[in-house]
């Protein structure tokens, strides 16, 4: 009898403490803790697609008509005695790497530059974008509504600012193949392009730790290339500008 009471107050003291274990503590979690940081974030060599780059918007001219075609000239025989014009590549050599600097927005840029998700200014319409496989923005609008949120603690929207501002940078500024941080401890960098897709994973069916840390790294990129300067003006007038 004895014994069995002794044993269920032991029993409901480790319950207890189990407990207190699994409860989750936002407050005082670290979500960057255990993360590892590319020291000088750099980029993977380019991939064989180029990464996007901000272009001219399209000219409401019409395209000019191209020269009916004419016959090549004819080739000569090469001469023997000319030396090489350029000697062969050396396969030693190491790869290039894609040529962009490392350009970022934090998200209150975006929240505030409409016009440059729109394509307006800068040339490439950033839409429509999406967080994981649920929320999709077709509109500026809903996109700035989303920013305006305020997330009041909620882990999913925590990410979901970050992970949209982080998108935004990707494809505006071609900075997806940058290596970035170790977010699972394996050793591995992820790039800018796998931290996204983790980051959708989690905005989906993620825990709130996985939400808080992947939200703390994204942050930590989106400010990453904030000195550096924007290849346009991005001042968007009255609307929505700064
Ligand atoms: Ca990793």
């Amino acid at each position: 009898m004895r014994n069995s009471s002794f044993t269920v107050a032991v029993t409901s003291l480790f319950l207890l403490l189990g407990c207190e274990q699994s409860s989750f503590d936002q407050a005082s979690f670290d979500p960057l803790r255990g993360v590892k940081f590319a020291v000088v974030a750099t980029p993977e060599p380019c991939l064989p697609t180029s990464p996007p780059t901000i272009v001219a918007p399209p000219s409401t001219e019409p395209p000019p008509t191209e020269p009916p075609p004419t016959e090549p000239p004819p080739t000569e025989p090469p001469d023997p005695t000319d030396p090489p014009t350029e000697p062969p590549p050396d396969p030693t050599d190491p790869p290039d790497e894609c040529d962009v600097p490392l350009l970022t927005r934090t998200q209150g840029f975006w929240k505030n530059h409409t016009c440059v998700i729109d394509g307006v200014v800068g040339g490439l319409s950033l839409l429509p974008v999406s967080l994981g496989a649920t929320v999709t923005f077709d509109s500026s609008a809903e996109v700035q509504a989303y920013f305006q949120t305020p997330p009041k603690g909620d882990p999913q929207i925590i990410l979901g600012h970050q992970l949209l501002a982080a998108k935004f940078n990707a494809k505006a500024f071609g900075i997806g193949n940058y290596v970035f941080a170790d977010v699972d401890a394996d050793g591995d960098l992820e790039t800018v392009d796998e931290l996204l897709a983790l980051g959708d994973v989690a905005f989906d069916e993620g825990d709130d730790e996985r939400r808080l840390v992947l939200g703390a790294v994204l942050d930590e990129l989106n400010n990453a290339g904030d000195g550096e300067s924007l290849p346009f003006n991005p001042a968007c007038g009255g609307k929505g500008g700064k």
